[in-house]
């Protein structure tokens, strides 16, 4: 039961059963999972059944109907058992925030619907090689050609791709413009002149494959999101939503290894005492406890945000800065806990450590998180 502040009895209703899901399915197969690099995209039909793969959507375009809050803990207990579960689910979000934010009825329509009934796999693509932390920078191209655009360029680490039905491509249609030169369309997988690469090699989240996808391809006029311009905006309002997803992602990570750490604290005994007799232990564990409490509340004050449907960048921000600040030294300390059985690949605990570093970095870095926080207070 969890009783933080703001979370309704049927928000942990649906937590519960998706709960329930991720320990029987997802838990199981997750060592296996992440050491034979096996995309998660395999669990979208069961996910969709429970209504995941929708639950960021309205009811209007398909979704479960829950609460932003319901959603929230539903990913911390899928990324509890598979981080890389959640990381896929969160780039099909990335990717169906974009046409629910920026599209239109009737690309929404076309869309969303399949999209949370599983029928259809969302990708986003703003980073390229060139262009990560700024994606201003980008220079992938889209030029207007009668009744249609001509897209060119090579986009990388999109989440997704390989198994995709359609992506979401960002693109300059005025180069000359800077942020404001950049446009959003919806791509379908099955376009010639689209092609997608092998799965990158990743350290963490290995179920989660990521691509380098490459355009030259033509996409009608009527898959543009948006009017021509209105790109950059979007990908940022998109970006707010996912760095919530990153801090609950990084919760569900945390709170595993706290689980894990304070179940082998009793456990293991070192001169005939129990680990957790020790101070040194148990202050660590009081730190553990700690950060992941600060993470929760700034998780669940951002998702607050959110449903009061003001801008909340800076809540967005915090959240996801601390949220996956503190996997990072939880998981560090629950592998410290374990010991050399922690280094093994027979426990969850290394997995834990990788899984949780590319919180830090992916959906902008910390560093990008810091420079929106000091932007907005100094606004
Ligand atoms: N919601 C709505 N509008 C936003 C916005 C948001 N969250 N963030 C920025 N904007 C608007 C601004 O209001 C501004 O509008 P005007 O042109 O009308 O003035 C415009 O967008 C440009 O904003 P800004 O000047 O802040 O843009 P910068 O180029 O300086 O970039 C950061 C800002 C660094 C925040 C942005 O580049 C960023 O988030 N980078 C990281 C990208 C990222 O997360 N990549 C990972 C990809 S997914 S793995």
């Amino acid at each position: 039961m969890n009783t933080r502040l703001g979370i309704t009895a049927e928000d942990q209703a649906v937590a519960d059963a998706i709960a329930r899901f991720a320990a029987m399915q997802l838990a199981p197969r997750a060592q296996e999972t992440d050491q034979q690099e096996i995309s998660t995209a395999r669990y979208v039909p069961l996910l969709a059944e429970l209504g995941v793969m929708g639950m960021n959507l309205p009811e209007q375009w398909g979704g479960p109907g829950v609460s932003p809050t319901a959603m929230i803990l539903s990913l911390v207990e899928i990324a509890r058992c598979c981080a890389a579960t959640a990381s896929m689910v969160g780039a099909h979000y990335l990717a169906t925030d974009s046409i629910l934010i920026g599209g239109n009825d009737e690309l929404r329509a076309r869309y969303l619907p399949d999209a949370a009934m599983g029928a259809k796999l969302g990708a986003f693509a703003l980073t390229e090689p060139r262009a990560g932390s700024n994606p201003a920078d980008m220079a992938t191209r889209a030029q207007r050609q009668g009744g249609s655009y001509r897209l060119t360029g090579v986009k990388h680490f999109i989440s997704n791709a390989g198994d995709a039905d359609f992506i979401v491509v960002y693109a300059k249609t005025d180069p000359g413009a800077g942020h404001k030169g950049i446009s959003v369309f919806v791509v379908d997988t099955a376009t010639p002149g689209l092609s997608i690469s092998s799965p990158e090699k990743l350290m963490g989240i290995r179920g989660a494959h990521a691509f380098e996808v490459a355009l030259d391809c033509e996409v009608p006029l009527e898959n543009r999101l948006g009017a021509e311009g209105s790109g950059f905006r979007t990908a940022m309002q998109v970006l707010d939503n996912s760095r919530i997803d990153v801090a609950a992602s990084s919760i569900g990570i945390a709170e595993a290894a706290l689980d894990a750490s304070l179940a082998w604290a009793k456990e293991r005994r070192i001169g005939g005492e129990p680990l957790a007799d020790k101070q040194g232990i148990q202050w660590l564990l009081a730190d553990m406890k700690l950060r992941l409490e600060a993470a929760w509340m700034l998780t669940l004050q951002a998702t607050a945000a959110r449903s009061a449907g003001r801008r909340f960048s800076l809540e967005s921000s915090m959240a996801k800065l601390y949220a996956s600040e503190a996997a990072g030294f939880i998981t560090d300390a629950a592998l410290q806990i374990h010991g050399g059985y922690g280094y093994t690949r027979e426990m969850p605990l290394e997995r834990y450590v990788r899984d949780a570093r590319i919180m830090r970095i992916y959906e902008g870095s910390s560093e990008i998180q810091r420079t929106v926080i000091a932007r907005s207070i100094l606004a």
